[in-house]
């Protein structure tokens, strides 16, 4: 990874130098992953090392000059920024003019200029020749951690931090691929059979069951309470608790961010009810294929997460804006297929700041621009997204008879985990299957019922397709699209169909 050896060399100086070496994070699960990973290898490697989160409230995103100051003023002589940076060049200039060299370990495209940092490690900047460029801003922190291990003579050492890496990859919905899919691998069965104490405070405040841990159980368990921390207060919580080496005190920290994640989801869904409102109106009023709504009240912390609904609501890219400081503020999520960061892109003239990736991005602008911005990105939108991008699809791997799943094959289908994003689960169709012994709707809205094929019976749920009972029950054939799940219950694991969607055959 181009500047790795500068990145190293500047390190084991600076231990050796016994210099204050800080990092700077972010307040997201990479974010937070990252700082804490490599703060505890630094200083397990001898180093003397701090860091800083900025709060999302009162710092606001980014690495900037202030955050510099705050390095200048402890004393630090080397800035490692993670998950942040590439587009920092503001900030790295500030830092040399004070005689502090960067290392920016980031994952995000850089911008039209490439910040003068010592090293900048990104293996998506122009010119690196890295050949895996997926990697979460943990995975770039990783391979630094790789390389001062290897150049320490212990390179087993950097494999010890492998859990941070799978969780920050997962919340960060980075591809589980090539890299990514080894990594994740390995961290997730650390993270199963040796977690540290922080992450199984959090694992029991979540209600999980250690051994059981999935790439998924980390996106809807883990990274929701991980993110409380920055969302409602101090980010820096959350890197406590997964440095803390005292189970009790980890397992504390762990209960408020629980407390605090409880606090959001209210927050949460009181702002989506708001939000809802104004989207049917301005679907109606609009093109009907893009979202940007403002309300200068809306909390900071959880506008990202109210966006992300909004798409999986009305399947159009939204930005949900708030205001801090008399400056909007705000978070866009995209549909599949449009490039939501492009867009932004064309829009750069009425943006103080964007930055992000082609499914998310954050932005901020004059209060006064956002009408503007509503309609160019509505005329963006209106023409880049055809009928087509809205309706939901669902892509079938192969067809499959029921009696074709046996222990082996469900063995087999095993090893392709850990599945995520870009390596889902493999999804069947069969076609002629009817329900056995009828169909029950169970918990919220969700189908159950022991699905048949020629002699061959599996348990089979449907989640939220409770409104199709009539289209399966009193034993009418049909056709249906799944994957398949370990059903785990008292110990006992049996495979089960998880429904995605099912019809009756005409
Ligand atoms: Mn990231």
């Amino acid at each position: 990874m181009d500047g790795m050896e500068v990145a190293v060399d500047r390190i084991e100086e600076s231990i050796q130098r016994k210099e204050l070496i800080w990092i700077h994070g972010d307040y997201d699960v990479d974010g937070t992953s990252s700082t804490a990973m490599v703060l505890h290898f630094l200083r397990r490697i001898g180093a003397h090392a701090d860091y800083h989160i900025p709060s999302r409230l009162e710092e606001g995103f980014g690495f900037t000059p202030l955050s510099v100051d705050r390095a200048h003023e402890a004393g630090a002589k080397v800035i490692v920024t993670v998950d942040v940076g590439v587009t920092a060049s503001r900030a790295v200039d500030h830092a040399r003019e004070r005689g502090i060299d960067v290392i920016v370990c980031d994952h995000h495209q850089a911008a039209e200029e490439i910040p003068k940092a010592l090293a900048l490690l990104d293996p998506i900047k122009p010119g690196c020749t890295y050949p895996y460029k997926d990697l979460a801003a943990c995975g770039v922190a990783f391979k630094l951690l790789q390389a001062l291990s290897e150049r320490q003579g212990h390179p087993e050492l950097a494999y010890e931090y492998l859990d941070f890496v799978a969780i920050a990859s997962a919340a960060d919905i980075a591809p589980l691929t090539g890299e990514n899919r080894v990594l994740s691998y390995f961290g997730l069965e650390l993270l199963n059979s040796y977690p540290r104490p922080g992450f199984k405070g959090l694992v029991d405040c979540a209600g999980l069951h250690l051994g059981q841990l999935t790439n998924s159980s980390v996106i809807f368990g883990l990274a929701p309470r991980i993110n409380a921390a920055g969302r409602l207060g101090d980010p820096r919580r959350a890197v406590e608790m997964m440095i803390q080496p005292d189970e009790l005190r980890a397992f504390h920290i762990a209960q408020e961010l629980e407390h605090d994640n409880r606090q959001r989801r209210a927050i949460d869904e009181h702002t989506f009810e708001e939000a809802a409102v104004l989207a049917k109106q301005q679907l109606i009023t609009g093109s009907g294929k893009s979202l940007v709504l403002h309300q200068d009240h809306w909390h900071a912390g959880v506008i990202g997460i109210v966006a992300s609904r909004l798409v999986e609501r009305y399947n159009v890219p939204s930005i949900m804006l708030t205001t801090i400081d008399g400056i909007a503020k705000g978070s866009a999520r995209s549909v599949q297929d449009f490039d939501i960061h492009g867009a932004l892109k064309q829009c750069e003239d009425l943006l103080t700041e964007f930055g992000g990736h082609i499914h998310a991005a954050g932005l901020s602008l004059p209060v006064e621009n956002i009408p503007e911005l509503q309609r160019r990105f509505d005329a963006m939108a209106s023409s880049a997204i055809t009928p087509e991008m809205l309706v939901h699809e669902i892509v079938v791997d192969t067809e499959l008879q029921l009696n074709e799943l046996t222990p082996n094959f469900v063995n087999f289908l095993g090893k392709f985990a850990p599945y995520g994003y870009q390596n889902h689960r493999p999804v069947f169709h069969t076609e002629n299957v009817v329900s056995a012994n009828g169909v029950k709707i169970v918990g919220n809205n969700h189908l159950k019922f022991r699905a048949l094929q020629k002699n061959f019976a599996i348990d089979a749920i449907g989640f939220n397709l409770g409104k199709k009972i009539t289209d399966c029950n009193h034993g009418r054939p049909i056709s249906m699209v799944y994957t398949l799940e370990e059903n785990i219950f008292q110990g006992n694991s049996t495979p089960q169909i998880r429904i995605k969607d099912l019809r009756p055959l005409s």
